[in-house]
C-alpha cells in the first residue's frame, strides 16, 4: 500500500468512527465521555425566606428539577457583549418545588461568592425567565463564572450572578414617600470627607453612615433597604448593611458616585442622584439637572422637584439653608418658587430673586 492510499483508509475509518458515534455510540462532548465532564463537586445555593426556614439545595437536586436551554445575549455596563447558552432550571420550577411562586414576592436578591448581590425588581421577576444556569453551551460553567449563574435573557447583564450561593426572597419593602429632603450638593462640602483607595487611586469620599448619622434615624431598626438612583435611570434597592458599610464618592465636578472599597464594581452606582433612606431622602441637584438635561443657571421649578422626589402631596414645606436661614411655603404658593444649581451650590429663588443662599432642606410640615 503506498502512502497516499493508507492516508485515505485511515481517514476513512476515522471517519466511520465519528459517524458511528454520532447516530448509536455514547453520544461525545458534553455527556458521559467529552473532557471536563465532570460536574463540580459541593455546588450548592441556600435560599432564604421561601419556607420558615433556610433550604439548601444541591446541583444534584437542580439537575432533578426540569430544564431549558436558552441562549441569550446582554451588553456589559462597558459595551461589551455577554453571551451564553444557558441550560438550567427556572426559578419558578425551583420555588413550585417548595409551594411557592414569584408573584409572592416583592423583591428577589441574588448573592454571589465574590461578595457581589443584586435585588431583582418586581419589574424584572414577573416579566422574565430566570434561569439557574448550571451549564453554559453544554459544558459545566467554570469556577470563574459558576458553578451556577443567573441568566435572565432580555435583562441587562447586572442580573446575570455568576458564582451564584444564596437567594434571599423579601417582600414588602419599597421606597417611601420622603418627609424631608436633603440636598448633597450643600450636604456633601460640609462633612467631613476621607481619602480611600479605590483600585489604586485615592479618591474623596464621605461615609455612608456619616451622612445617615446626621441627616436620617440612623437607630431606626426597621429600615432594611436603601434605594438608590443614578442620572441615567439605574436603579438599585441595597440593604442597609451594605449601604452603610460603602461611601460616596465626590468628584472633580461634584459627579457622585456609590462606591467602596471591596465592593465589587458591578455595585458602584455612577451617577448617583437620589437615595432614599426610610422617609429621608436626600438628592443631588447636579444628578438631577443631568437627568432632565438642564444645564447650570437654569430655574427648576420647586414643584417638579417636590414632584419627582415624590412628595408632591403635602400642603406645606420649610426650605433651610446651611446657615439656618428659613422659610415655610405653602404648596399653592409654590409656583413662583424654583430651585437654582449653577455648577456647584444650589439656591432657592422666588422670580429669580435668591432668598435661601446653599439650600441644604427641604421638610415636609404636617
Ligand atoms: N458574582 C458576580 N456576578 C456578577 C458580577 C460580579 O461582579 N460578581 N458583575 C455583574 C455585572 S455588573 C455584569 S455587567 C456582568 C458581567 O458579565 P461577565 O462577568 O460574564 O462579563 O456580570 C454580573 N454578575
Ligand atoms: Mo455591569
Amino acid at each position: 500500500m503506498n502512502k497516499k492510499i493508507k492516508t485515505v483508509v485511515m481517514l476513512c475509518s476515522a471517519l466511520a468512527i465519528l459517524l458511528c458515534g454520532c447516530s448509536a455510540g455514547p453520544a461525545g462532548g458534553q455527556g458521559a465521555g467529552g473532557a471536563g465532564a465532570e460536574a463540580p463537586e459541593n455546588a450548592q445555593i441556600l435560599l432564604r425566606g421561601l419556607g420558615d426556614q433556610d433550604i439548601t439545595v444541591t446541583l444534584e437536586e437542580l439537575m432533578e428539577l426540569e430544564s431549558v436551554t436558552e441562549k441569550a445575549e446582554a451588553p456589559r455596563s462597558n459595551g461589551q457583549i455577554v453571551s451564553v447558552k444557558a441550560e438550567g432550571p427556572l426559578l419558578d420550577t425551583l420555588m413550585a418545588k417548595y409551594g411557592k411562586s414569584k408573584s409572592d414576592y416583592s423583591t428577589i436578591r441574588f448573592y454571589a461568592a465574590d461578595g457581589y448581590s443584586i435585588a431583582m425588581p418586581s419589574e424584572v421577576i414577573e416579566k422574565d425567565d430566570i434561569i439557574i444556569a448550571y451549564k453554559d453551551d453544554g459544558k459545566w460553567i467554570g469556577q470563574e463564572d459558576g458553578p451556577l449563574r443567573v441568566v435572565v435573557p432580555g435583562e441587562r447583564a447586572m442580573y446575570w450572578v455568576r458564582m451564584l450561593s444564596q437567594i434571599d426572597f423579601e417582600n414588602g419593602e419599597s421606597a417611601q414617600t420622603p418627609e424631608k429632603l436633603i440636598i448633597l450638593d450643600t450636604a456633601l462640602p460640609a462633612m467631613k470627607t476621607k481619602k480611600i483607595e479605590i483600585n489604586g487611586a485615592s479618591v474623596t469620599a464621605a461615609a455612608a453612615e456619616q451622612l445617615i448619622a446626621a441627616y436620617g434615624d440612623i437607630n431606626d431598626n426597621t429600615i432594611r433597604n436603601v434605594f438608590m438612583k443614578a442620572s441615567d435611570g439605574l436603579s438599585k434597592n441595597e440593604t442597609r448593611d451594605n449601604f452603610m458599610a460603602n461611601y460616596i464618592r465626590i468628584g472633580e465636578d461634584g459627579t457622585l458616585e456609590f462606591t467602596g472599597q471591596g465592593l465589587p464594581e458591578g455595585m458602584t452606582v455612577q451617577g448617583l442622584m437620589t437615595v432614599n433612606y426610610g422617609d429621608t431622602a436626600f438628592v443631588s441637584m447636579k444628578q438631577y439637572a443631568d437627568s432632565l438635561g438642564i444645564a447650570p443657571g437654569q430655574e427648576i421649578p420647586a414643584s417638579s422637584v417636590l414632584r419627582d422626589m415624590d412628595m408632591a402631596n403635602y400642603e406645606e414645606f420649610e426650605f433651610e439653608g446651611i446657615d439656618g436661614s428659613s422659610i415655610e411655603i405653602r404648596a399653592s404658593e409654590m409656583a413662583n418658587m424654583s430651585l437654582l444649581y449653577d455648577g456647584s451650590s444650589v439656591c432657592l429663588a422666588e422670580e429669580g430673586m435668591i432668598i435661601i443662599r446653599n439650600l441644604l432642606e427641604i421638610e415636609a410640615e404636617s
